[in-house]
């Protein structure tokens, strides 16, 4: 019996476990990242672990989110992270050289190996044939210390790609597509394997955009083969050495088989406040908007800024119209400066931004009151624009460039003839803003600059015998963390401290739920379905620890937020019946008695609901590590006590 791709690089890459779907493995990891977000903290974690140098075999921090600088914050966790990569071994991608898995692609990912990163996008790398990973920073830390990454081994889902896309339909109505058919909790606890003839006929910046949004179907990874195209994208960025063919085997088994015929995709939308609540463009109409913004890891490769060019050309942005660009990175900008496209967009009167995430994570360009935005971003999630009542469509660039200019969603199709738009032979390579750590015989004379805004992280305490405690907030399906953890341009640069940050905690819900979980000392969090989903900000798990947050019980829970959980030291458990959801209400008593035990011996857990007298059945899904962790209080404890 043969293997998929995702298979094999898993096999080559095992260090612990069995290669079977739904057991408990390790992987060697090859290569880290992170971003500015979330790096100030991995940094720190990774600091706290006392290793002198990175042992992976290459590892990149970016700086692409807190890009905004408002106050001394960002700036001084960007020196920070810039200190900390000269002296550990990292390679330092200064700000204004791009979005992480944008630059990671062009310049660093290599077909075959494994890649995590403090970030959910981080499987863009999947378009080049990475098995690359988004995980909490504490995990892409302990990689950097050279320990293996742990995660349950996923089903593999095909998607058998037929046809071509036609003129103006676009790699995002692929993904958009494949969120339609799944949902935004359809990929958990899998691999989505793309395959097929159609494959071939998709460049790597558009395996990229599909591979990057598998994240908002909550997929583990998703992955391309790594054949002639590949190749030919990395001899075009100077790296043909990094190229090796790889694809599944003939006989290779898959546990779900989709089939996606390209031929007959349309233009879709994902309408708010979900990645998957997908419309056609005919369902939604010439619907008038107000604003339109290009780019984030998603969509804003060259290719996407090349057609967005086409399609501005000799034209004016809409009257009510505010148009903003961000292209991924300095060698996308670089090369529409060189080749003329950039004079293009502004002529046209686009507002172009610095290569970063920008308005993605609500630094600046949020939509007016109920405005109706386009974004060819990934989420859309309600308040993410930093706009509460904006109305965010998540589309392709081509419909985002046609309705700039109309003032209302148009179908790109109506645009007419599409040239052949074709990648460069050879992209404008220069790596003069990627600041190389010095050698390690040289690390002593490098002095970690830390500013006043940084502080250490909450430690967690090993795990009580038993836990009797209220429910701080009850919250219901498909919760984000987002929700959890808001971002944006207020936000966002308490990241490197969790005391302050926690005052947001959830305050998108339920204003009030910082001051309650303080006042109660320690709590209980109740949850719905896929629970934690999004992002990989472990923020949403340390600040709840910051405010005595034991445990989380909910319906189901999203991976990367679980294991964030587990790593911060803070039990996810789930309900035997999902109906028990509706049997505790907002600060109940609650008891789980001998936890403790339970876990150390995989015995059935029974939640007692005090205040109700009911007794509930709960479900606990760990690993061995996972419950070695939660009893250390954590996984920094967890590698202490190891050490
Ligand atoms: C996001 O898109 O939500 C982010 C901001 O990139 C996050 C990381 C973070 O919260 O810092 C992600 O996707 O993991
Ligand atoms: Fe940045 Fe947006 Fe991509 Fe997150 S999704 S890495 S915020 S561009």
């Amino acid at each position: 019996m043969g293997y998929t791709l995702a298979e094999k690089i898993l096999k080559d890459h095992l260090v612990e476990g069995e290669l079977k779907r739904g057991s408990a493995i390790a992987i060697r990891i090859d290569q880290t990242l992170t971003q500015d977000a979330t790096g100030t903290m991995a940094y720190l974690e990774f600091e706290a672990m006392g290793v002198k140098r990175v042992k992976t075999e290459k590892s990149v921090a970016y700086i692409d989110h807190n890009t905004l600088q408002s106050g001394f914050e960002n700036a001084d966790d960007h020196r920070f992270i810039g200190s900390i990569c000269k002296k550990h071994g990292i390679y330092f991608s200064r700000p204004g050289n791009g979005i992480c898995h944008q630059v990671h692609l062009e310049r660093f990912g290599i077909p075959g190996k494994t890649l995590i990163g403090s970030d959910s996008h981080t499987p863009t790398g999947g378009g080049i044939g990475m098995i690359a990973i988004g995980a909490g920073g504490m995990d892409v830390a302990v990689a950097m210390g050279g320990g293996a990454y742990h995660i349950v081994c996923p089903e593999i889902v095909k998607v058998e790609l037929t046809g071509k896309l036609s003129p103006w339909v676009s790699a995002k109505d692929v993904i958009l597509e494949v969120l339609r058919i799944l949902s935004v909790k359809g990929g958990v606890g899998k691999i989505i394997e793309y395959a097929g003839e159609g494959v071939k006929t998709l460049s790597v910046p558009e395996r990229a955009t599909i591979t990057n949004m598998g994240a908002e179907l909550g997929a583990t990874t998703s992955i391309f083969p790594s054949d002639e195209i590949t190749r030919a994208f990395l001899k075009a960025q100077k790296r043909e050495a990094d190229y090796t063919p790889l694809q599944a085997d003939a006989d290779a088994v898959y546990d779900r088989v989709i089939t996606i015929n390209l031929s007959k995709l349309k233009p879709l939308a994902a309408c708010p406040h979900s990645p998957d609540n997908i419309k056609s463009v005919d369902e939604i109409g010439n619907m008038k908007i107000d604003q339109v913004c290009i780019g984030s890891c998603t969509n804003s490769s060259l290719l996407d800024m090349m057609k967005v060019a086409y399609i501005l050309k000799g034209k004016t942005v809409h009257p009510d119209v505010s148009l903003s660009i961000a292209p991924g990175s300095k060698q996308v900008l670089n090369m529409l400066a060189e080749n003329g496209a950039l004079s293009i967009l502004i002529d046209a009167g686009a507002r172009i931004l610095e290569s970063a995430c920008g308005p993605c994570i609500g630094m600046g360009q949020s939509p007016n009151s109920k405005g109706i935005s386009l974004r060819t971003f990934n989420r859309n999630f309600e308040g993410r624009s930093g706009t509460k009542d904006g109305q965010i469509y998540l589309v392709s660039p081509e419909m985002a460039a046609i309705s700039a200019i109309n003032g209302y969603l148009t179908d790109p199709r109506e645009i007419g003839d599409m040239p052949d738009f074709k990648l460069p032979e050879v992209f404008t390579i220069n790596d003069n803003m990627i600041v190389p750590p010095v050698a390690e015989e040289d690390m002593d004379s490098v002095e970690v600059l830390r500013g006043p805004n940084i502080k250490p992280f909450p430690t967690s305490e090993p795990l009580d015998n038993s836990i009797v405690a209220g429910v701080s907030l009850k919250v219901g399906d498909n919760i984000t963390t987002d929700h959890i953890m808001p971002a944006g341009a207020k936000i966002l640069p308490l990241r490197s401290n969790i005391p302050a940050i926690s005052k947001f905690c959830f305050a998108v819900c339920d204003e009030s739920f910082h001051d309650r979980a303080l006042e109660m000392k320690q709590s209980i969090i109740i949850g719905g379905a896929n629970y934690g989903q999004g992002s990989s900000r472990e923020h949403a798990a340390l600040a709840p620890l910051y405010l005595g947050v034991k445990a989380v019980i909910t319906k189901s829970f999203a991976r990367i937020h679980k294991a964030n959980l587990i790593n911060a030291g803070i039990v996810p458990l789930t309900f035997q019946n999902e109906a028990d959801y509706d049997l505790i209400d907002l600060q109940d008593e609650l008891e789980l008695t001998n936890i403790k035990s339970a876990i150390r011996e995989n015995a059935p857990i029974v939640l007692l609901n005090k205040t109700k007298n009911k007794v509930i059945p709960l479900v606990q899904e760990f690993s061995d590590r996972d419950r070695e962790m939660l009893i250390d209080g954590g996984l920094l404890n967890f590698t202490k006590n190891r050490a």
